[in-house]
């Protein structure tokens, strides 16, 4: 994350003192004030969808919504009627919503999701007693064939989640420069096969320090291998936290407090 953010950071640097943008000064100074507005206006949105679900899903326990991913009569892959399905199942009764989560996960519009997909969007939200119900959670959700040992390639698959919340936070975050620069299709190649690269790599590196916990070599970590882990490693039980407030930051973008009706919550 903090290589990505860098790297934005480097971009926005490097190009925004660029001379060819100077004769652009006035319509660009427009286009900045506007955008600015709109920016506002989605921070204030996402910060009030927030405070708005926050209240509606704080008396539910992350156990439930682990329970309602691990009904074996979901499949772990879920298109948008499932989505639905899996919601309703954990007592939120909003179609809108699923949709957004739904079609925010799958950009390339291939139909699918991870179901976990589901309950990460929403974690951040529910009520956690303490660190360790956290990181309990973390733990079943890493483990997708639930045999309560995580290997490579469900740690691998677990960050794979990280992807799209993160390349929409980057294109978010370029829109003024692709704007200003006049050369959208190619400045967007090129961010985005750098974030993609600087993504697998971060990728590697943690999955390569998760495994330095793996104390009898059998290239699984188990729970209490993930523990240890998570003592050395502070990030750990932050990465569902922070998967969920990327979510969350871009639903607003879809839906709106007003497209809620009383009893869309059966927990309440
Ligand atoms: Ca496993
Ligand atoms: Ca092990």
């Amino acid at each position: 994350m903090r290589c990505l953010a860098s790297l934005l950071v480097t971009i926005v640097l490097c190009y925004s003192g660029v001379g060819l943008l100077d004769a652009q000064q006035s319509g660009r100074s427009a286009a900045e004030r506007q955008d600015r507005k709109v920016n506002s206006q989605r921070i204030l949105d996402a910060a009030a969808l927030k405070g708005f679900l926050s209240k509606k899903l704080h008396k539910l326990p992350l156990a439930a919504l682990m329970a309602a991913v691990h009904d074996e009569d979901t499949p772990q892959q879920i298109d948008a009627a499932g989505c639905e399905a899996l919601l309703g199942r954990i007592g939120i009764n909003n179609a809108k919503l699923a949709a957004a989560i739904h079609s925010f996960f799958d950009p390339g519009k291939t139909g699918i999701i991870d179901k976990r997909e589901v309950a990460i969007s929403l974690s951040v939200l529910c009520s956690a007693s303490s660190q360790s119900a956290k990181l309990d959670f973390a733990f079943k959700l890493f483990d997708e064939d639930e045999d309560k040992n995580l290997s490579e390639a469900e740690l691998v698959s677990f960050f794979q989640m990280f992807r799209n919340p993160i390349m929409s936070v980057i294109n978010r975050s370029m829109e003024v420069f692709y704007d200003t620069c006049g050369y959208r299709d190619e400045f967007k190649q090129v961010i985005a096969k750098l974030a993609q690269d600087t993504f697998e790599d971060h990728v590697k590196a943690i999955v390569t320090d998760a495994f330095s916990s793996d104390l009898d070599a059998n290239k699984q970590l188990d729970a209490a291998e993930f523990v240890a882990w998570s003592g050395a490693n502070k990030n750990v039980g932050k990465w569902v936290d922070n998967l969920s407030r990327l979510v969350l930051d871009s639903l607003a973008a879809e839906v709106t407090i007003d497209d809620f009706q009383p009893g869309d919550f059966a927990f309440e």
